[in-house]
């Protein structure tokens, strides 16, 4: 019979040699041995065995989807980065994820979410790399490792472990801000299509005559901002695990595309050495009467991956993909994520990860990487080495411009950012404990933090936790207090 008059596919090994049984192992007789020649059986154990790779180490579990990036409002005047340009369309691929849950845990779980976002722009892929949350609980890159195992499993017993998390929040003050958003409402999102992703971090923009701005990005769902309650999360992480992974994959398949608008917030570049707090410190934010909010453009999300490993799984997101007129900033915790995003892609899907499908660039690669594990692409030239007097490629300076930076001088030493005026550790949570939430928002944040203190957490870090909260707002804690004490 030919494949042309059968229904199906006829089933193959994976070098598209036709298989004789897709259920019976090659054996002499047939109840006799298993023969070594069954190269079939072989190889379909063998590709069983090796299906994983390494999960993320944070941000395990999460989704994606493929879609495209409008431009909406003209801010060349602010960078000449090509995606950002007046009218342009670029097509993008964007992933949600929770932090601290391993690939299997529930998509419900009080956590901040990641905002991963990749741009495959005319010059290269732009990677924005954000959480749904503008800060974050430390601010030099020598702690995130820690504060991650502070969240996780403990050595000894293999378990989670909320004395642990309070121990390490409560001896880091700087984590109030982003605790206070992570204990309130933005805490669990009601999808993922409910909530804002945030760069977080300031970014350097540089426009055609060389100007620099500092910005910081928003963006802003446009399905509105809606949340689960702990008992709703508690619930539908028990009943439906992948809540918000399903969601996403329905929404779009349902030809029911979310979207979000992107914002900037501009400081002009000599504004930041005599800003009142360190702009560049990323617990803090930037009050929008300082510096408003200016619209850039919308991202949709209108395409699922067909497969979710070649795409999601395998998705290799890098703050240090930094595209013609964007450039870091001074902020330590950038600056330490350069290195960290890379290294992590080439351990866990190796060296040319860049050449696997979600993260290829859509524009031409010319750089000078040959050979290695699994690689795809030719290399671009025949002579792999510069300068080299056969047609190169040779970096184009004249074109694209000086590196995005800044001055940078003193002597070497291990310190805390210089304190400025306003920067201390409990003002701005204090503030939006008081003027952003409301008192229904307020009582679910005391409910919230009572019930996870009341959750194993020893008397002496308990004791500290209480304080922390009475920093931060003196009522707030006090409620705090009186839930752990007496309630
Ligand atoms: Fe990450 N982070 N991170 N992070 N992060 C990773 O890279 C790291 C931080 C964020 O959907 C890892 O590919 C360091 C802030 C997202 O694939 C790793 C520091 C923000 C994702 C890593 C931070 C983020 C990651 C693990 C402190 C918001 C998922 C897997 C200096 C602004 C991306 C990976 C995806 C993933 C390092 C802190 C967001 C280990 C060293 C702050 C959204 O490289």
């Amino acid at each position: 019979m030919t494949e042309a008059s059968r229904k199906i596919p006829y089933t193959t090994s994976n070098s598209g040699i036709p298989v004789e049984s897709d259920e019976h192992s090659l054996t002499v007789s047939a109840d006799g041995p298993i023969l070594l020649q069954d190269h079939y059986l072989i190889e379909k154990m063998a590709q069983f065995n090796r299906e994983r790779v390494p999960e993320r180490v944070v941000h395990a579990k999460g989704a994606g989807a493929y879609g495209v990036f409008q431009v909406t409002n003209d801010v060349s005047q602010f960078t000449r980065a090509d995606l950002f340009q007046p009218g342009r369309r670029t097509r993008m691929l964007a992933r949600f994820s929770t932090v601290a849950g391993e690939q299997g845990s529930p998509d419900t779980w009080r956590d901040p979410r990641g905002f991963a976002l990749k741009f495959y722009t005319e010059q290269g892929n732009y990677d924005l790399v954000g959480n749904n949350t503008p800060v974050f609980f430390v601010r030099d890159p020598s702690k995130f490792q820690d504060f991650i195992r502070s969240q996780k499993r403990r050595p000894d017993n293999g378990l989670r472990d909320n004395d642990m998390q309070w121990d390490f929040w409560t001896l880091s003050p700087e984590s109030a801000h982003m605790v206070t958003w992570l204990m309130g409402d933005r805490g669990i999102p009601k999808t993922y299509r409910h909530m804002n992703g945030y760069g977080s971090h300031t970014y350097l923009w540089v426009n055609a005559g060389g100007e620099k701005f500092w910005v910081k990005y928003h963006i802003k769902t446009d399905q509105g901002i809606d949340f689960l309650t702990q008992q709703e999360a508690d619930e539908l992480a028990g009943r439906n695990g992948d809540a918000h992974r399903r969601d996403l994959f329905e929404s779009i398949r349902d030809g029911n595309p979310p979207s979000w608008t992107m914002y900037v917030q501009v400081m002009p570049f000599e504004d930041a050495p005599e800003y009142r707090f360190n702009p560049f410190d990323l617990t803090k934010v930037w009050p929008h009467g300082d510096y408003p909010l200016i619209e850039v453009g919308r991202m949709t999300l209108d395409k699922n991956p067909d497969d979710y490993f070649v795409h999601i799984e395998q998705a290799a997101f890098e703050p240090s993909n930094l595209v013609p007129g964007i450039g870091p900033s001074p902020d330590k915790m950038l600056l330490g994520r350069l290195f960290s995003y890379p290294d992590t892609h080439r351990y866990r899907i190796g060296p040319n990860y860049a050449q696997l499908p979600p993260n290829r660039a859509h524009s031409r690669v010319s750089s000078y990487a040959k050979d290695g594990p699994m690689r795809y692409e030719p290399a671009a030239t025949a002579r792999p080495y510069a300068p080299n007097s056969y047609g190169g490629p040779a970096a184009d300076l004249a074109s694209f411009g000086e590196p995005a930076g800044w001055r940078a001088a003193g002597e070497m030493v291990r310190a805390a950012y210089t304190l400025r005026a306003e920067d201390d550790d409990w003002g701005q949570p204090g503030t939006m404990v008081r003027q952003v939430l409301d008192d229904a928002a307020r009582e679910r944040l005391v409910s919230n933090v009572g019930g996870h203190l009341k959750d194993g957490v020893s008397r002496a870090v308990l004791e500290r936790a209480v304080q922390y909260w009475r920093n931060v707002d003196k009522d707030l804690g006090d409620r705090i207090a009186a839930q752990v004490n007496g309630g």
